[in-house]
């Protein structure tokens, strides 16, 4: 019997603000688990077709740390896949890679290339865990630091991202171009794969937090970048735009249109976009209050996104011009 028609359900446990969690979410949209198990679907999916319900763990409030979480994943971390089976018993899978594998190596072959050769299909799978095992190693660190320590404008351009340049040029050199050979922008050329939904939710809100919070654009070149980081810069640029294009990265990253629902308050969960004037709402018994405006938020990316996991509402106003 196999593994799809095994399974009664699937639960993902995630965190909105989660950059590890994202990569799984994008894994699963990709998987098109949906269109391939109805069960799954009526237990998973709102009448309203979105993409995905989901189990938020509130991280502000601690919940992966307290004892229902943690019979989920003993780790206390998100995401965690849960299948339960037709028996009712379940398995777990944590840790975002492995997630995105096991959803690969499961649902669907074409998150990584697959050839008629087996030491080809073998080598992609390699270069994914070369590459993003390359990225944790040398990325999170920098984007948690430029995220969540408050530095200058001046430490940014004169520190963290002549650094943050230098890493990308290597990526890019040693990973991208030979996979490109003239043709998409994926890192496999024209094929989305694992690998690109691993980097993106990182690259994201790298982008987003350095323009939010310090006015300053990650793919602009510096005065002391020489030829090859120049270059490298605008391969990746052009990879950050294939990749954030991608129905399943616009899906799940911060659209007007992807309302993630939580299953650990009836609050609903609306996420700005920037270009819009928005007001944070808090709604209780009925009677709704404006916390902070548009322009605020603005300023203070990780402000709202500390609203918005309170489970405020989030309301899309207009355009702003
Ligand atoms: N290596 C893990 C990292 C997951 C992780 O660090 N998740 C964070 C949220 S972004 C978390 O759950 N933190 C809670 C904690 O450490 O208490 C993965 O790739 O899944």
């Amino acid at each position: 019997m196999s593994l799809l028609q095994n399974l009664k359900r699937i639960e993902f446990y995630t965190a909105f603000i989660c950059p590890y969690a994202h990569r799984s979410l994008i894994a699963i949209i990709e998987s098109q688990l949906q269109g391939k198990l109805p069960k799954f679907a009526s237990v998973l999916n709102s009448e309203e077709t979105k993409p995905i319900y989901y189990n938020e763990i509130d991280l502000l409030l601690d919940e992966q740390t307290k004892e229902h979480y943690k019979r989920i994943n003993p780790q206390g971390k998100v995401p965690a896949l849960k299948l339960v089976l037709n028996d009712d018993t379940s398995l777990v899978v944590n840790e975002s890679l492995v997630i995105g594998e096991f959803i690969q190596e499961t649902f669907n072959p074409n998150l990584l290339p697959q050839s008629e050769n087996p030491i080809e299909t073998a080598f992609a799978k390699a270069q994914y865990k070369i590459w993003t095992s390359y990225f944790d190693s040398n990325f999170t660190s920098l984007f948690f630091k430029i995220s969540f320590e408050k530095l200058t404008v001046d430490a940014v351009i004169t520190e963290q991202l002549p650094i943050t340049h230098e890493k990308i040029s290597f990526l890019v050199q040693n990973g991208f171009k030979p996979n490109q050979k003239g043709r998409g922008d994926f890192f496999f050329g024209d094929q989305f794969s694992l690998l690109d939904g691993a980097l993106i939710p990182f690259i994201i809100r790298f982008d987003s937090n350095l323009r939010n919070q310090y006015g300053v654009d990650l793919f602009k070149p510096l005065p002391t970048d020489n030829e090859t980081v120049v270059e490298s810069l605008a391969i990746f640029k052009k990879w950050y735009q294939a990749v954030r294009a991608r129905p399943s990265v616009k899906k799940s990253a911060y659209e007007p249109d992807f309302v993630p629902l939580s299953t650990t308050s009836n609050a609903t969960r609306k996420v700005l976009v920037s270009g819009y004037e928005a007001t944070l709402e808090e709604e209780q018994s009925g009677k709704k209050k404006e916390i902070v405006s548009a322009t605020e938020l603005q300023v203070d990316w990780f402000d709202y996104e500390r609203y918005l996991t309170r489970g405020y509402e989030l309301r899309l106003a207009k355009l702003q011009k």
